[in-house]
């Protein structure tokens, strides 16, 4: 029952498929109160995002994260999916959650410790787990450190995309890749290209760095599924202009 796709993962799909790329917004709970985060995600629901992701790579556990989760479920109706950095960044409040592996980690703690030690209460919380690869690419920001990645040189498409196959070759389904929170810039869009040929029907997703809809309507021309954007949604005065900047740039 748990390999089958659920009702998240497949409205993510839904959303590419109508659209031609998806958004998601990134709120780490560490970075705002609970109430100020919910009024994030209301703004990047009028904006047109198409779900809600909640993970940091540092504070974003304990209280503080479940009750982000529960004071964003009471103001929009999309799918919240818990973006973990570990078992810490579990909350019963969430729809979903990427049950992530960092393929390039040198730590297996990324890999699959943090997965084991989450996958029981995962099961007891009812949250759906969407099996994704997490690939960190140069620079690698907090999360690079943090989880201790053996970053993909920019220069190097071919080396993302031998991990991307690998996940595709081991029954992944989402792959992200990741060029760390606050990135000067985005995964470079021959990487992407390389990447999604690839992956064939596999989503995907693409984050880290991306501040305006050129950025993204080029991420997206080169094969990205779903954009993601957290820092730029987290500073922008008007995040539903924003997140409407976005989404519009991204649909085909
Ligand atoms: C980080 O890819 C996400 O995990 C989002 O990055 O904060 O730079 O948008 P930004």
């Amino acid at each position: 029952m748990m390999s089958e796709r659920g009702r998240v993962e497949l409205y993510l799909a839904e959303a590419v498929k109508r659209h031609g790329a998806g958004h998601l917004t990134l709120i780490d709970p560490d970075s705002q109160s609970p109430g100020t985060a919910a009024a994030m995600a209301e703004a990047a629901t009028r904006g047109g995002t198409d779900a809600i992701m909640v993970g940091g790579s540092v504070g974003a556990a304990g209280i503080l994260l479940h009750e982000t989760v529960e004071q964003i479920k009471k103001k929009t109706s999309l799918p919240v999916i818990l973006f973990p950095s570990s078992v810490a960044g579990l909350s019963e409040n969430a729809d979903a959650v990427f049950f992530m592996s960092l393929l390039n980690s040198r730590s297996t703690s990324y890999i699959v410790e943090n997965q084991a030690m989450g996958a029981p209460l995962i099961l007891r919380y009812g949250l759906e787990p969407i099996p994704m690869a997490y690939i960190i690419i140069e620079p690698g920001g907090t999360v690079g450190f943090v989880g201790d990645a053996r970053l993909i040189p920019r220069k190097k498409p071919e080396l993302a995309g031998a991990y991307a196959l690998a996940a595709k070759f081991m029954g992944m389904r989402l792959v992200y890749l990741e060029a760390g929170s606050g990135a000067d810039s985005p995964v470079p869009t021959a990487m992407v290209t390389l990447v999604k040929k690839l992956l064939g029907d596999v989503l995907l997703i693409v984050g880290g760095g991306i501040r305006s809809g050129d950025a993204a309507a080029e991420l997206a021309k080169a094969g990205a599924d779903i954009i993601v954007t957290g820092t730029a949604v987290e500073r922008s005065p008007d995040i539903t202009a924003f997140v409407s900047e976005v989404t519009n740039s991204i649909r085909r």
